[in-house]
């Protein structure tokens, strides 16, 4: 069984996270997510929509995700491939070469990112439209 583990935010699961996680999938047998706990997403300057619990449940019903696991902090990355024998990371190609050390545990693969989509431009629409509705209900 080949497994892969990968890391992320995953606030408010969009097509560009599915993808990321489809091709994840496809590259072995067992995808493992490390899941940015709300505290390490502080650390990381990123304030999820959704809690921590929240992200956990939304991933788990994805069919590409075997296995949730929390991401405290930075350094847990060779514990975790070593804990869980992952023979693969992945992650996408914004963080092509930030994670080339793990190639001593592991293969290491960066997969492109799907364009145009992002939680933040999401987040940034919803916004917006809920201004628009404010307007036009005064
Ligand atoms: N992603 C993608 N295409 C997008 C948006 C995101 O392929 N349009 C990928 C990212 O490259 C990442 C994964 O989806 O591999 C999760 O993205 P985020 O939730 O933004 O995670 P990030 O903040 O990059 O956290 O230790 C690693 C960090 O926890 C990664």
């Amino acid at each position: 069984m080949r497994r892969v583990i990968t890391y992320g935010t995953y606030d408010v699961l969009h097509y560009g996270h599915v993808n990321l996680l489809k091709r994840a999938k496809n590259l072995g047998d067992y995808l493992i997510v490390g899941l940015s706990s709300d505290e390490f997403n502080a650390i990381k300057n990123k304030k999820s929509y959704y809690t921590y619990e929240q992200r956990k449940m939304i991933l788990e019903a994805c069919r590409y995700v075997d296995l949730v696991i929390p991401e405290n902090n930075w350094e847990q990355k060779v514990e975790d491939i070593q804990k869980y024998q992952a023979d693969m990371f992945v992650m996408g190609d914004d963080w092509r070469g930030k994670f080339d050390y793990l190639k001593g545990y592991c293969d290491v693969i960066y997969l492109p990112r799907t364009p145009e989509v992002s939680s933040t431009k999401t987040k940034n629409y919803l916004k917006y439209v809920g201004d628009e509705y404010v307007q036009k209900a005064i």
